[in-house]
Parts: structure tokens; C-alpha cells; sequence
């Protein structure tokens, strides 16, 4: 594996590439071209000069999050041919450019969802949090409003202010669209994408719907063990993979995440490792990486993850906003900082007992 961190570029994040190389063990980001809007073609030009300006503080980008889908797509509504058309050409300039990996979503209207963004905890840190109850007492129109205020003045991914004018309407035009026809439609995208994925050897890897369930009566299909295993088989290529998030499926508590790691071998091309806290089954906040902070056996990740060959980039995913940063909610650097030694601690570990025999 490599650890990565993720880094939203110049203009867009609090943490620097300079700061990034100088957490131990870290040698590339995740990165996108984060003012690009879903549809739009991504450019050689813009690509190269982002891989530049990584490369100039000595990492190098081990990846994209997100190059993200247009909901036409998920829709699949006649227009879709043009933005796969689109999507198409940004895979091309990718490969071009030599990136390899690209992690996306295909969750409609929201992005991950969660209900606070900054949850008091006994230390005093704060965290993003999750209470069903909260859903289910919210109209989903008033959902952005209700948490813009939190987010330090940041745009949080997915939640683009231009997309979320525009709820509503988003809705509607999901009205017809059960779990049934967004998988079709993910298999019709991945079919049409699988051959520029061959050529340049670019590896998706799709991100579970967080958290794990429909919310707000929208179809979510990348949620448990068997959803992820009927999608690997429909499109049974090896570009066509995942990325596997332990704080998204494990939202769902019966979700056997090592195992769930282990059915997926030799798919896994993205890990996203964070533990997450749960105060009942349907309320959870993101509490540190470590095992004792939360409810997963964090060790029993990685070991999974070694144990099945992983080799592509990781990166601790959500982190607590301590020591006064502040950052984009689950975004600073230094609660991740914390999370990328403490996954390397575990991952040496794994390692050396394993070759110890
Ligand atoms: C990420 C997701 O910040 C996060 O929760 O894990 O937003 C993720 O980047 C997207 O769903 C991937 O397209
Ligand atoms: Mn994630």
C-alpha cells in the first residue's frame, strides 16, 4: 500500500502540499480539480499543471477523488450519451497525463450524509455525526441549509451551493428511478468507460453510498457485501473495482467489514480507513482512528487489507478538528496526521510479524 493523504488544491484547502509532506510515511494525495463541475471535460492542460504543481513539493498524485458522475448518468436519461462522451475524454487526458486511479460515486443528489458537522466531544474535539432521527425529521431542501453553517466556510464535496439550489428538481427527476435501474445504469456507464480504462490501465474504484441505506426515499445500491459483489461480477473487469471506505459500510453494523475486504480481493484499488463511534445503531460520530476511540477493530482492517495483496494508495479518511484548526469538517490536517502514523504503525506491525513467520 501507499499512504496518501487527500489534498482539494490550491484555493480550496486549509492544508498546504508542504505541510502534507512532512507527515511520515505520506509520498502522494488524492487530488481533483475541485471548481470542475459534474459533466465537464477535464483538460490535459489543467491535469498537467496539477501534477506539477504536486510534484514540485516532492509527492505525487497517487490518484483522483472524485472525477464525479452527472446525474444524467445516474438517471440515464437520453442526454447521458453526451456526458459519458465527456467522461470518456477526461479518462483519456487522465491516462495521458499517466493517473491511474479515480474514485467516484454514484449516489443520487446527496453525497455522504450527515446531520452534524461539528459534534461535541468529552475532549473538547469536535466531529461530523450521523442521527437517523435528525433524517427523518428533516425535508431534505432544508438539509444543505441546516448544515452549511458548520463547514468553516468551506464548499464540502458534494455539496456543491449550485447543485443544492437545485434539490427540488433533482428529486423529481429521480422520481422514477428505483435501486433496480440505478444499478443498470451503473453498469451501462462502466461498459461504455471499460475500454479507455483498458488502454490506459486506469483502475475506478466506486466509493459506498454513506451511509449505508436509502435516505430520504433515494435509491443507494453500493451498501453491503452482496450489492458490491453483483456489480463486480456484472462488469467483470478489473478496472472496474472499488474503493473500500470503512466508515461508509460501516454504518451499517452488519456489515462484516474484514470479510467484506477479503470477498473483494484483488478489486480493492482505493482504502479509505477511519472508525466510527456508535452511541445506538442508527446514531454515530467519527470518532479517531484508533481502535479504542471508536467501535472497529482497526487492526483487523489492515490485516485484512494486507492479508489480500493491497497495493494501491490508502489514506485515513474523516478526521476530529482538534488543537483549534480550522479546516474543512473532517478535512484538517492534524487529527488525519494522527490517523496516517497510527494506520503505518499498524501496518509495519502487520508486516513484520507476518514475515517473522
Ligand atoms: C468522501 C466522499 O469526504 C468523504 O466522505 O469519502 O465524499 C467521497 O470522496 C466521494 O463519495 C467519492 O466520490
Ligand atoms: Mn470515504
Amino acid at each position: 500500500m501507499e499512504m496518501t493523504m487527500r489534498w482539494y488544491g490550491t484555493g480550496f484547502d486549509t492544508v498546504t502540499l508542504k505541510q502534507i509532506r512532512q507527515v511520515p510515511g505520506v509520498t502522494g494525495v488524492i487530488t481533483t480539480l475541485y471548481d470542475t463541475k459534474p459533466g465537464e471535460v477535464w483538460s490535459r492542460e489543467r491535469i498537467r499543471a496539477l501534477k506539477d504543481e504536486v510534484e514540485a513539493s516532492g509527492l505525487h498524485i497517487s490518484g483522483i477523488e472524485s472525477v464525479n458522475i452527472h446525474d444524467a448518468i445516474k438517471i440515464g436519461s437520453p442526454d447521458r450519451e453526451q456526458y459519458i462522451a465527456n467522461y470518456i475524454e477526461t479518462l483519456e487526458n487522465l491516462g495521458q497525463e499517466d493517473i491511474h486511479m479515480v474514485c467516484y460515486n454514484f449516489m443520487p443528489v446527496f453525497d455522504w450524509t450527515r446531520t452534524e458537522l461539528a459534534r461535541k466531544r468529552p475532549d473538547g474535539s469536535t466531529v461530523l455525526a450521523y442521527t437517523q432521527a435528525a433524517v427523518d425529521a428533516l425535508d431534505p431542501e432544508k438539509m444543505f441549509e441546516s448544515i452549511k453553517g458548520d463547514a468553516n466556510g468551506s464548499i464540502l464535496p458534494g455539496w456543491e451551493p449550485e447543485r443544492m439550489e437545485h434539490v427540488k428538481e433533482l428529486f423529481e427527476m429521480y422520481k422514477d428511478v428505483d435501486e433496480e435501474k440505478l444499478f443498470a445504469n451503473l453498469v451501462y456507464f462502466l461498459e461504455k468507460i471499460m475500454p479507455v480504462c483498458n488502454k490506459y490501465d486506469i483502475k475506478m474504484a466506486i466509493h459506498p453510498d454513506d451511509p449505508a441505506w436509502s435516505v430520504f426515499g433515494l435509491p443507494r445500491i453500493i451498501i453491503n457485501k452482496e450489492n458490491i459483489l453483483r456489480m463486480m461480477h456484472a462488469v467483470d473487469d478489473v478496472h472496474n473495482g472499488v474503493t473500500f471506505c470503512s466508515g461508509s459500510y460501516g454504518t451499517n453494523l452488519e456489515n462484516d467489514l474484514p470479510d467484506m475486504i477479503r470477498s473483494l480481493k484483488g478489486r480493492i484499488h482505493f482504502a479509505h480507513v477511519r472508525n466510527l463511534k456508535f452511541n445506538s445503531p442508527d446514531d454515530f460520530e467519527e470518532s479517531a482512528h484508533l481502535s479504542s476511540d471508536g467501535s472497529f477493530d482497526m487492526y483487523e482492517i489492515m490485516k485484512a487489507l494486507y492479508e489480500i495483496g493491497f497495493d494501491g494508495p490508502i489514506r485515513p479518511d474523516h478526521g476530529r478538528m482538534i488543537w483549534d484548526e480550522v479546516a474543512m469538517p473532517g478535512y484538517g490536517l492534524y487529527d488525519r496526521a494522527l490517523g496516517a502514523t497510527y494506520l503505518n504503525g499498524l501496518w509495519e506491525a502487520i508486516d513484520k510479524n507476518a514475515k517473522r513467520g
